[in-house]
């Protein structure tokens, strides 16, 4: 059965076949690929064949304060550093309450950190599914005048837990080796972006709205510029439950996270969830990006050639509040506790193992369970002698998702989703 994205995106094809959809700065090679993987190549018009336009470039500008392009403070005893990104350690959240406070917060980059000052920021929204088709200018005070609104949602990135792949299922996976630290939960606030787009005139004919950011240009390894990070998003999805926040944890946008303004995507791959938004296109045609053509979608031998749909929500995962071989004592009770988390429906409920997956028992949840939101659990063990043991959890939604032994391998390793194996030792 397809998915309604994978149903939305053949008609975004077809579209881009008959040209009534946009796709720059996409190779057209990769469309290409596209539509051989969504069987719409029949009678492909042999002009189509022709090479891609050159990228649109733009001069890269120079920020960030550190090496890594993060302004705010990393220790090492909340974040591990992975190139331009920072992952929160999960042992570092034990205590926290139910958010991640925003210095614990994991940082997601493609480039670095840009710092925006609030006066001069404008958000424009443009495009043909506007019925005046003239661009609109918001500054955060006219923002500001929306009724305000907050939720508490994590950010996800796709990525999280890909390591696990490697370590885990020996296989080959290409991007940040992350454990499962690429996950924050927070209590955004902020306008419906559903409000702003129709107080910009949103037309009938609009499909597909693309919020980029203000951050420099992404330009890959082999050199080629992406142009600046932007994701095409449904209409449907934009007027449902998406936020333009403008502030995190009850504190202004920090600028690591978006400041001033952030799309927040509750439930969706981290992608969607478009920091330092500086422009809005709204489309009356259906919109590509390198982020929902090339990535984000699952590629590998069990996927069609041009990959699955474009991705959406996120999947299942649990992750143990404790450091990877922690030492505990032995023939003592200790409180274990830990997190579990779905795109698709709050936690039903968390089952634990502490002999590798030979018996469970049930964790004892510390949170009501809410879509777009983490749990809390906790269940006491005494390890009974010392030696290694290896911790397990396995969390199940109300929608009866629940994490699998392995996950199915994609190239680029998202959506890990298999119970992970968590070494201990007693001692
Ligand atoms: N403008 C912009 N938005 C972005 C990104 C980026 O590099 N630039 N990274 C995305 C990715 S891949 C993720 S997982 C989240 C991470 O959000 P965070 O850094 O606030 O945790 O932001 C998303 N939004
Ligand atoms: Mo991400």
């Amino acid at each position: 059965m397809l998915t309604p994205e994978a149903r939305y995106d053949r008609h975004r094809l077809r579209q881009w076949l008959a040209g009534d959809a946009r796709a720059d700065g996409v190779a057209r090679r990769d469309m290409l690929r596209l539509l051989a993987a969504a069987g719409l190549t029949a009678g492909l018009p042999t002009a189509l064949t022709a090479p891609a336009a050159a990228a649109t470039t733009a001069a890269p500008h120079t920020t960030g304060a550190t090496a890594t392009g993060i302004v705010k403070p990393l220790p090492e005893e909340w974040f591990t550093v992975r190139g331009t990104n920072a992952e929160t350690r999960f042992a570092a959240l034990a205590g926290t309450g139910h958010r991640t406070p925003n210095d614990r917060f994991f940082v997601r980059n493609h480039t670095a950190t840009p710092v925006l000052d609030t006066t001069d920021w404008t958000l424009t929204i443009w495009g043909d599914g506007l019925t005046h088709g003239r661009p609109v200018e918001f500054g955060l005070d006219d923002l500001k005048t929306f009724p305000a609104v907050s939720r508490t949602a994590f950010v996800e990135c796709a990525g999280n837990g890909r390591s696990f792949f490697t370590s885990q299922q020996g296989q080959t996976v290409t991007g940040t080796a992350w454990t499962l630290g690429a996950i924050g939960t927070a209590r955004w606030r902020g306008v419906r972006l559903a409000d702003v787009l129709r107080r910009a005139g949103l037309g009938h004919r609009a499909v597909d709205v693309m919020p980029r950011g203000l951050d420099a240009p992404y330009v890959t390894a082999d050199g080629t510029d992406l142009g600046r990070v932007r994701r095409p998003l449904p209409l449907a999805k934009a007027l449902d439950d998406v936020l333009l926040a403008y502030e995190m944890n009850g504190a202004p946008l920090p600028p690591d996270h978006g400041h001033p303004v952030r799309v927040l995507v509750p439930s969706w791959v981290g992608i969607s969830s478009i920091k330092w938004v500086g422009d809005i296109e709204v489309s009356a045609r259906p919109l590509y990006s390198p982020w929902n053509t090339d990535f984000y979608r699952l590629f590998g031998d069990t996927y069609p050639a041009g990959g699955s749909a474009p991705l959406t929500r996120q999947t299942v995962k649990s992750a143990w509040e404790l450091e990877w071989n922690a030492t505990l004592k032995a023939g003592t009770t200790h409180r274990l506790t830990g997190r579990s988390w779905s795109g698709a429906a709050g936690v039903a409920h968390v089952d634990i193992s502490t002999d590798g997956g030979t018996t469970w028992r049930r964790a004892g949840l510390r949170d009501t369970p809410r879509r777009g939101d983490w749990v809390r659990w906790s269940t006491d063990w005494r390890p009974p002698a010392p030696g290694p043991y290896t911790l397990l959890a396995r969390a199940t939604d109300t929608a009866g998702n629940t994490q699998p032994d392995t996950t199915v391998h994609n190239t680029q390793g998202y959506l890990f989703d298999a119970v992970v194996r968590h070494p201990v030792t007693a001692v």
